[in-house]
């Protein structure tokens, strides 16, 4: 099985991509909705086809990307029934199975953080998603969203620390950049929930939490009821040209739209003098501004007319576009595979040799 643990650094929350190998069939666990371009480059970057996106529950501190996912990817939105979410395409009922390819989930009821919340229990039982259920070492907050502490103890005894003692545990936060543990682990020493605490001592612990609410919830719950469906709907993508968002996080344009499109951008070559008047030669009407000057020679350049950058490989280039945006450039692209591949692609030179 293909495995990757995501991060999205605002809200704590750990996104997971699961996906069977030899039929390339992909889910993602609980997307974050400002995460979709990163998620969807990962997916197709691994050569992936992403079926469903796949919630443990309606959250409140930040948009599932559900919603974008299916927009961008046309994949199937996968919540509990009990949930209360619109939009979805699948409703899941207790101990239902949730297939890619050779592999699946069952869906375990875990309740207690909110009402409708799910753990993801992989086939072999090697691994559990357990959302808000169960954390590293603590729990899901349960004072708000139906929130039930009662529940949530029994739900975790029931369904979770009946599971294998090495079976790993994959959260959906961590507040302190922990990123597993396993159920052998937890009942041991789970500061709240640990086998050896009582009922009635888990829920004294969680009357007490006194935490403030999300910042987000406002937004997030409406939103997530939604499965992410925004308000407006809001490109988010830059659309002058069609561009591929890297899972490295660069924008990148193909060489054969530059040479359809030379007279449109400005293209900025950030490699050295000698290269630029070397035997790779360079792109029709780029301007020569190398990397180490780049920061500082940025106002010569448009703001307003989009930027292509361009380097012998890609790399330095890439680079470039994210100094640019730095200093408020907004429509920057990077050649992808720089002039080797303009080269390899046999299209027009200035300077160079043959
Ligand atoms: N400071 C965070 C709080 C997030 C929060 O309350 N997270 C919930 C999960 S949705 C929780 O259970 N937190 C447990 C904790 O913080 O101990 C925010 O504003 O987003
Ligand atoms: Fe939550």
């Amino acid at each position: 099985m293909i495995f990757r643990q995501l991060f999205d650094p605002q809200s704590s929350t750990y996104t997971y991509l699961l996906a069977d190998r030899v039929t390339r069939e992909a889910i993602l666990i609980d997307p974050v909705f400002e995460q979709t371009r990163r998620d969807a480059a990962l997916v197709e970057e691994l050569g992936l086809r992403l079926k469903l996106s796949l919630e443990t529950h309606v959250h409140a501190d930040h948009v599932t990307g559900a919603w974008l996912l299916k927009q961008k990817l046309g994949s199937r939105i996968a919540i509990s029934a009990a949930s209360g979410a619109e939009g979805a395409d699948v409703y899941l009922r207790p101990y239902e199975k949730v297939a890619f390819g050779t592999r699946e989930l069952e869906a375990r009821p875990t309740a207690g953080h909110t009402s409708g919340c799910m753990s993801y229990v992989l086939d072999d039982r090697s691994m559990a998603f357990t959302g808000d259920a169960l954390f590293i070492r603590g729990c899901g907050r349960t004072d708000f969203q139906n929130g039930d502490a009662h529940a949530l103890y029994r739900a975790v005894r029931s369904e979770l620390f009946t599971l294998p003692d090495d079976c790993l545990v994959y959260p959906g936060h961590d507040y302190r950049g922990l990123t597993v543990t396993s159920i052998g682990e937890e009942k041991l020493y789970n500061p709240r929930l640990a086998e050896s605490i009582g009922e009635n001592d888990f829920v004294g612990y969680m009357t007490h939490l006194g935490l403030p609410h999300p910042k987000q919830m406002d937004v997030a719950v409406p939103a997530n009821l939604k499965c992410g469906r925004p308000e407006k709907t809001t490109t988010l993508d830059p659309d002058w040209a069609p561009l591929t968002y890297t899972f490295a996080g660069i924008w990148e344009v193909q060489p054969h739209w530059l040479e359809e499109h030379l007279r449109d951008v400005q293209i900025v070559d950030v490699r050295e003098p000698d290269e630029f008047n070397g035997p790779l030669g360079h792109v029709p009407g780029a301007r020569l501004i190398p990397l180490g000057t780049l920061t500082a020679r940025a106002p010569e350049l448009s703001k307003s007319q989009p930027t292509v950058i361009v380097c012998r490989s890609g790399a330095r280039s890439a680079q470039a576009t994210i100094l640019l945006g730095k200093c408020g450039f907004e429509k920057v692209a990077n050649l992808s595979g720089g002039m080797l591949r303009w080269r390899a692609q046999r299209f027009a030179v200035q300077g160079g040799a043959d």
